[in-house]
C-alpha cells in the first residue's frame, strides 16, 4: 500500500529530475523535454473525470446560448427594430452600434416560485448596450430584449429599471465607454501636438509620438478613467510609457491632458502638459521652458525592460533542491464531487449550487445549499475598483471599475498544475461577440483540495504515551477563475468547506501600474527601479451575498462585546474585588438598511439569522459573517474621481432589502460619472427595515497596495489577498464533522492501535508508464503498479 502511493506521488519527481540537467539550464532543452513527456495509460487519481449528476432544475440563470445571441443580434439589426444600427467594425462615432450583449439577470421574484413551488421556468431576457452616436443627442442606451427565444412576443425595450440615476439606462455620450472609435478620434490631435514637440521628447527620453500607426512612434500612451465627471464634457489624462510587454513598469515623466468632448473630433483641444512636476498650458510654454534648460529627466527610464519581464532569471542562481517538483494537490481518492455541466450545477459533500456567468461580473453562484437547506440565493462579485494617487496627473486622477472593461470576458485559460491542481475539472466560459459566441476554454477550474490542516483534532489522556488522538481530515472544494484585466490578474476563489462554511478569497498578481519616480515624494510609493515608482493605490472588490437562511425572511443580528464593571450577587463571590470588569454580549438586530464597518477590534459578530427558526437548543439558526484577511474599504471617501459612483467601495459591509430592481451594486459605465452616477449605491439605503425581511449583504474585500520592490516583476499572490468566511452559527445542533469518514482515532497505550473508517491512502489506483527514452533509466516506476 505504501509503495503504491509512493509511486503515485513519485512520478513527477522522476520526470523532473530526468528533465533538468544539474548544471547549465537551457530553457530550450527543458521545453523540448517537456514536449516529449508522455504518460502511457492513465494515472487515474489525476485524470478520472468527476461523475455526473442531474441538476434538480434547469438553470434559470444560464448565460445566453449561441443560438439565443444570434437571434437577438439579428433582431436588433433588423430595420424593423428602428435602432438604425451599423456593424460595430464599420461604425464611426456618429453611428449607432452595439457595444455588447449579455443575459439580463433573472428576477428573484420569478425564480423562487420556479425553484420552490413548481412554477414554470422564468422567461429569459437579454440586455444590450447600444452606442447611439447617430442620435441628435448622442448617448449610450441599454435595452432589454425578451422573452427569449425570439418570437413574435419578443420586444426590445429600454432597460431603465436596474438603475437609480437621473436617466436610467441612458449614459451621456461623453461618459460612455472609451472604445476604439473614441480612441481613434483623439489620435490625430495627440499626434499633431506630440509631433510638434518631438524634438523635446526625443531630447528628454529618446521617445516620440507621431500617431498610433506611424512607424516613427516609439512610445506608448495610456489614459485611465474617469474620462468625464458628469457626462457634460470628456477628457483624457494621458501618460506616456516605453513600449514592450513590460510597458506598465516603464513610465515616462511626460503627461498630456486633452479635452475630447462630443462627437466632432475637430473640436478636441489641448489642455496642457505636465513634466518635471510642472504644468504647461501650451506648446509654446513648454518650448520656452525647454529652451531655458528647465526641463530634464532626473532619472532615465530603462530602455531595456528585461528587469520587468516575468521570465526565469538565470542570473538569480539556483536554490538547493529546487530541481524537485514542489508539493502538489492530487485528488488521490478520486473526485468527490459531481456535476451537471449543461446546467452548471455542482454537488459536493452536502453542498449544491449553480453557476452563472456574466461578461462583466464573471462567475456567479446561485441557490447555494448545504445539506438540502438554502444558505444563499446569490453570491457574486460586483465590482473591482482600484484608485490611485500620485504627484502626477495620471495617477492622481485614476479610478478603475474593472467591470467597465468586461472583467468576465477577461477570465482566461488556466494552466493545469500551476493555476489549478493537476486533474482539476476545467470548464469553458462563453459570451456573445457580435453574432457569434466567443469561448474562453478551460477558464473555470473546480478541484477539491486538502486544507493542509485538520478540520478538528484532540488528544485525550494523561500523557503522550496513553490516550487517544481524534483527527478529522480537512478538505474543501474550490471554484476558481482568474481575470486578467490589463495589468492585473485577479484570482477569484470560492471555497466550499466540509463543515458547511464558505470562504471567499480574492488575490491580485500581474503588473503594477507604475509611476515615474519622483524622489521628493515618498508619499506615493517607493522607488522600485532607477526611474520607476511603485504607485500607491487601493483595490476594493465588492461582492453581493443574498442570504436566504431557510427562506427569504432574515434578520442581521449584531452581537457586540462590551467590557462592563459587574458586581456579583451578594454575598459576593470575590469580596476582595468588589465590582470588576468582564465582557458581555449585547445582542440586537440591525433595524434599517445601512452601510457600516466592522467594529473596532472586531468586537462585534454579525449573523444573518432566520428569525423564527431555532436549532434543537432553541437558538436562532444563522450564518455568521467572519472577517478574514485584509477587509478594507476605500481610503478616500471624498475624492472627486470617485465621489458618488463608488459608494459601494466605501464601507466594509452593507445590508439592504432585496429588490429585483437593485441587482447590481454598480453600473458598468458608472466610472465616467463620479458626479452624476448612473447607479448610486448610497440610494439603496432609504430607511427600509431589514428585520424579518429578504436581506442582501454587500461586502468588500481588497488590499491597500503598499507597493514594494517585490512587486517586480509581478505582484505576489502570497501577500496581495483578501478573504472572508460565512460560517454556520447555531445553524446546526453540533459541528458538521461527526459524519465524516476521513478521520482517524489513534489509541496509545499497551495495545496501541489506529481506528480508521474505511477510507485510506491506498485507494489511488496507479497505472502509468513513462517513456524510457525520456527517463533514461529502467526503474520500477516505468513498469507501473496497480493496487
Ligand atoms: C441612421 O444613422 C445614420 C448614422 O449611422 C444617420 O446618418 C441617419 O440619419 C440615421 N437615420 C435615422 C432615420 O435616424
Ligand atoms: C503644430 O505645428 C503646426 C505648424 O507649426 C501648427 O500649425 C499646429 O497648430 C501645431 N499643432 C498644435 C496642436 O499645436
Ligand atoms: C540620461 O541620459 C542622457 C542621454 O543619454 C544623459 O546625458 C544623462 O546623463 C542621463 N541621466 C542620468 C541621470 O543618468
Ligand atoms: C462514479 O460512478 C460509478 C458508477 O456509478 C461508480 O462506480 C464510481 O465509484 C463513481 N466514482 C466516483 C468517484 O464517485
Ligand atoms: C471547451 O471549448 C472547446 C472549444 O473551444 C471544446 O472543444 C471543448 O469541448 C469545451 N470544453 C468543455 C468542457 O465544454
Ligand atoms: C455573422 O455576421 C457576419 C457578417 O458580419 C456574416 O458574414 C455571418 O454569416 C453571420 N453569421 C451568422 C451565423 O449569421
Ligand atoms: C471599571 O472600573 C474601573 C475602576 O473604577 C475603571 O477604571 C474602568 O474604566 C471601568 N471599566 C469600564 C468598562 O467601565
Ligand atoms: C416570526 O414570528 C413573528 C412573531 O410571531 C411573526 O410576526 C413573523 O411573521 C414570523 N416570521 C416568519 C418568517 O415566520
Ligand atoms: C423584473 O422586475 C422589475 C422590478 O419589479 C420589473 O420592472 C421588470 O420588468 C422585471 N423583469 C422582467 C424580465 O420581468
Ligand atoms: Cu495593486
Amino acid at each position: 500500500m505504501h509503495l503504491s502511493i509512493f509511486a503515485c506521488l513519485a512520478w513527477s519527481t522522476v520526470v523532473i529530475t530526468s528533465l533538468v540537467p544539474p548544471l547549465g539550464y537551457d530553457r530550450r532543452v527543458l521545453r523540448a523535454a517537456f514536449d516529449r513527456r508522455e504518460f502511457v495509460g492513465t494515472l487515474s487519481c489525476l485524470t478520472e473525470a468527476a461523475n455526473t449528476t442531474t441538476a434538480p432544475k434547469r438553470n434559470p440563470w444560464a448565460p445566453l446560448t449561441p443560438k439565443e445571441n444570434l437571434a437577438v443580434w439579428n433582431l436588433l439589426h433588423e430595420a424593423a427594430s428602428g435602432l438604425n444600427l451599423t456593424h460595430p467594425t464599420e461604425a464611426k462615432l456618429t453611428d449607432n452600434y452595439v457595444f455588447w450583449v449579455d443575459v439580463l439577470p433573472t428576477n428573484k421574484s420569478a425564480v423562487l416560485p420556479y425553484l420552490d413551488k413548481g412554477a414554470a421556468i422564468p422567461a429569459k431576457y437579454a440586455r444590450a448596450i447600444i452606442f447611439q452616436g447617430g442620435k441628435a443627442k448622442p448617448d449610450s442606451q441599454e435595452y432589454m430584449i425578451g422573452p427569449l427565444p425570439v418570437s413574435a412576443k419578443t420586444t426590445v425595450e429600454k432597460l431603465d429599471y436596474i438603475y437609480n440615476g437621473p436617466s436610467g439606462g441612458s449614459v451621456p455620450y461623453n461618459a460612455r465607454y472609451f472604445d476604439a472609435q473614441r480612441s481613434d478620434a483623439t489620435d490625430p490631435l495627440i499626434a499633431s501636438i506630440m509631433s510638434n514637440i518631438s524634438d523635446i521628447t526625443q531630447a528628454l527620453f529618446q521617445g516620440a509620438y507621431f500617431g498610433s500607426r506611424d512607424l516613427r512612434t516609439n512610445i506608448a500612451l495610456t489614459s485611465g478613467t474617469p474620462e468625464s465627471f458628469d457626462g457634460t464634457g470628456a477628457f483624457r489624462n494621458i501618460m506616456f510609457r516605453l513600449r514592450g510587454s513590460a510597458t506598465y513598469m516603464t513610465p515616462l515623466d511626460f503627461y498630456l491632458l486633452i479635452d475630447c468632448t462630443g462627437t466632432d473630433a475637430s473640436l478636441y483641444s489641448l489642455k496642457g502638459f505636465v513634466t518635471n512636476e510642472k504644468f504647461f498650458p501650451t506648446v509654446s510654454d513648454l518650448r520656452r521652458a525647454f529652451k531655458a534648460g528647465e526641463l530634464a529627466m532626473e532619472f532615465n527610464q530603462t530602455l531595456d525592460g528585461d528587469w520587468a519581464s516575468p521570465d526565469y532569471k538565470l542570473e538569480m542562481g539556483l536554490r538547493d533542491l529546487e530541481t524537485h517538483l514542489a508539493p502538489s494537490t492530487l485528488e488521490l481518492g478520486g473526485k468527490r464531487y459531481k456535476f451537471d455541466k449543461d446546467n452548471q450545477y455542482v454537488e459536493y459533500m452536502g453542498w449544491s449550487f449553480y453557476l452563472s456567468f456574466s461578461r462583466t461580473l464573471g462567475i456567479m453562484f446561485y441557490d447555494i445549499k448545504f445539506k438540502g437547506e438554502r444558505i444563499l440565493y446569490e453570491l457574486s462579485m460586483q465590482e473591482a475598483t482600484a484608485q490611485y494617487t500620485g504627484n502626477q496627473p495620471k495617477a492622481a486622477s485614476t479610478v478603475y471599475h474593472d467591470t467597465h472593461y468586461e472583467l468576465g470576458t477577461e477570465m482566461g485559460t488556466l494552466v493545469e498544475g500551476f493555476d489549478c491542481p493537476w486533474g482539476s475539472t476545467f470548464w469553458n466560459i462563453s459570451y456573445p461577440s457580435y453574432n457569434t459566441t466567443q469561448v474562453n476554454p478551460n477558464s473555470i477550474c473546480i478541484f477539491e483540495t486538502e486544507l493542509n490542516f485538520p478540520l478538528s483534532r484532540h488528544r485525550t489522556g494523561f500523557s503522550n504515551d496513553y490516550g487517544s488522538s481524534y483527527v478529522v481530515k480537512g478538505a474543501a472544494l474550490i471554484v476558481r477563475a482568474i481575470a486578467t484585466v490589463g495589468n492585473y490578474d485577479y484570482m477569484f476563489d470560492y471555497s466550499f468547506h466540509i463543515d458547511g462554511s464558505l470562504e471567499v478569497i480574492v488575490r491580485a498578481s500581474g503588473y503594477l501600474q507604475a509611476s515615474y519616480y519622483y524622489p521628493a515624494q515618498g508619499k506615493y510609493g517607493p522607488r522600485i527601479q532607477q526611474a520607476t515608482q511603485g504607485s500607491l493605490h487601493d483595490h476594493i472588490i465588492t461582492y453581493k451575498a443574498d442570504f436566504d437562511i431557510l427562506g427569504t425572511s432574515n434578520s442581521l443580528q449584531v452581537s457586540e462585546l462590551k467590557a462592563v464593571n459587574q458586581s456579583q450577587p451578594l454575598p459576593s463571590w470575590f469580596p476582595e474585588l468588589g465590582t470588576f470588569e468582564q465582557m458581555e454580549m449585547h445582542i440586537h438586530n440591525m433595524k434599517k438598511e445601512k452601510q457600516f464597518n466592522y467594529a473596532p477590534n472586531n468586537q462585534a459578530m454579525y449573523v444573518v439569522v432566520s428569525p423564527n427558526a431555532t436549532n434543537v437548543w432553541g437558538e436562532l439558526r444563522g450564518y455568521r459573517i467572519v472577517p478574514g484577511h485584509s477587509n478594507i474599504h476605500l481610503s478616500t471617501l471624498h475624492s472627486p474621481w470617485s465621489l458618488r459612483n463608488s459608494e459601494f467601495a466605501k464601507s466594509h459591509l452593507a445590508v439592504t432589502r432585496q429588490h429585483d430592481n437593485e441587482p447590481f451594486a454598480n453600473s458598468v459605465q458608472n466610472v465616467n460619472l463620479p458626479l452624476r452616477p448612473q447607479q448610486d449605491f448610497s440610494k439603496f439605503f432609504d430607511g427600509e427595515s431589514v428585520e424579518d425581511e429578504d436581506l442582501v449583504v454587500w461586502f468588500n474585500l481588497g488590499m491597500h497596495h503598499f507597493t514594494r520592490s517585490e512587486d517586480v516583476p509581478l505582484t505576489l499572490y502570497t501577500e496581495a489577498y483578501s478573504s472572508i468566511v460565512f460560517a454556520p452559527q447555531n445553524f446546526f445542533d453540533r459541528a458538521q464533522d461527526g459524519d465524516l469518514l476521513n478521520r482517524v482515532q489513534v489509541d496509545k497505550g499497551v495495545d496501541s492501535m489506529s481506528k480508521t473508517y474505511g477510507v485510506q491512502l491506498d485507494t489511488c489506483p496507479v497505472v502509468f508508464k513513462e517513456r524510457t527514452e525520456l527517463s533514461g533509466e529502467d526503474s520500477d516506476i516505468s513498469t507501473g503498479a496497480e493496487v
